[in-house]
């Protein structure tokens, strides 16, 4: 039986934050032996906010090497940077014109982004998902494991999918998100309504996959929570669910098992109980990047040979595309 496909990226444009792990990284690693997973750098979604091209260039192979040293086998999985392949921003201008404008302007992200970056609201910006599309798209994917902020370009990428199904008959695989509870969606540190993100400019309200133990245990410590001393999910307790979904992820637990685990305990203490079991997952991934970092020439090799794997799947249904929408391709 045929193997399924799984498709997902990051962008090499920050410090990678835990969220970044818990809800997308981490949940690759554990699908590796059982699909068939591309996992790219998104460096070209990168540039849809300005980037300094010494420091996209740096994080790329930072990302890669974080890719692997999180647990990633490039035996098992192939994994390469965007850019390498064409066939992502041929299939994206294809797809452009079976994307309706008002569709675009409607994204949350792109509202955010815009809001966040009002002086360069680029068309990039703006035709981020239509690429996001081609990415998965390209590749037959039948899953997309991201977190819960993904979940609507995903959602656009199956419209535009059957979109040109119905038209022309059976092209793309249309995938679904694939989103694990726990971790899906970490907040802020400093303002738990808000996302977790690797642009945020307070440095206090993510801890980066990067931080030294003692970075991540005093941030833990400063974590925003109520002033009542109850360790429970609560809408009411934004901060402190937040906290228990991150020691959950991190523990490998339930986050009903981690309320047990600190029922009638202080703040103090599950606080620091957060903070270290954090440190504890980060501080093997931060030695084996390093590692990995002081071999150029096998990063190198790695993702030229993903490229390799990945232009010829993707070349395929790009050649299929062609055909069907009547580009003459030769004899
Ligand atoms: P930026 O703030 O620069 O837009 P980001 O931190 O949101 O970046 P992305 O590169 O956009 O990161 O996301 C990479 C992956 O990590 C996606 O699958 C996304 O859903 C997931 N992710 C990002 N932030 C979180 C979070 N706080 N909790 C869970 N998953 C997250
Ligand atoms: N937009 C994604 C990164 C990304 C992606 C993808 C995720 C680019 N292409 C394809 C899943 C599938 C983000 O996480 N911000």
């Amino acid at each position: 039986m045929e193997r399924k496909a799984m498709y997902s990226a990051v962008q090499p444009s920050g410090n990678l934050t835990i969220g970044n792990y818990t809800g997308a990284i981490r949940n690759w690693v554990r699908m590796q032996n059982d699909f068939d997973c591309f996992y790219a750098i998104a460096n070209m979604h990168a540039i849809t906010v300005r980037q300094d091209p010494a420091e996209l260039r740096r994080r790329t192979l930072e990302l890669a090497a974080l890719y692997i040293a999180c647990g990633l086998d490039p035996e098992k999985c192939t994994l390469y940077v965007q850019s390498h392949v064409p066939a992502h921003a041929e299939l994206a201008w294809v797809l452009n014109t079976f994307t309706y404008v008002g569709e675009m302007e409607r994204m949350t992200q792109f509202k955010d982004k815009s809001q966040k970056h009002a002086d360069n609201i680029n068309m990039g910006l703006m035709d981020y998902p239509v690429l996001m599309a081609a990415d998965i798209l390209l590749y037959q994917a039948d899953l997309v494991p991201v977190g819960v902020d993904q979940k609507q370009h995903v959602e656009i990428t199956r419209d535009i999918a059957n979109r040109f199904n119905n038209l022309y008959g059976e092209t793309f695989r249309v995938p679904e998100p694939y989103i694990l509870k726990e971790g899906a969606k970490i907040m802020s540190l400093q303002d738990p309504l808000k996302k977790m993100s690797k642009s945020d400019e307070n440095p206090n309200a993510s801890v980066a996959l990067a931080d030294d133990r003692d970075t991540v245990i005093r941030k833990f410590k400063r974590a925003v929570t109520d002033s009542d001393n109850e360790i429970c999910v609560s809408d009411e307790k934004p901060g402190i669910t937040n906290l228990l979904n991150i020691y959950a992820a991190f523990r490998g637990c339930t986050v009903a098992e981690a309320e047990k685990e600190f029922a009638g305990k202080g703040y103090g203490e599950f606080k620091l109980a957060v903070g270290e079991t954090v440190a504890d997952v980060l501080a093997p991934v931060q030695q084996k990047q390093k590692q990995l970092l002081a071999e150029k020439d096998y990063l190198a090799g790695v993702l030229k040979a993903g490229a390799e794997r990945a232009f010829k799947a993707a070349r395929k249904t790009l050649s299929k595309v062609y055909r069907k929408i009547g580009f003459y391709q030769g004899e």
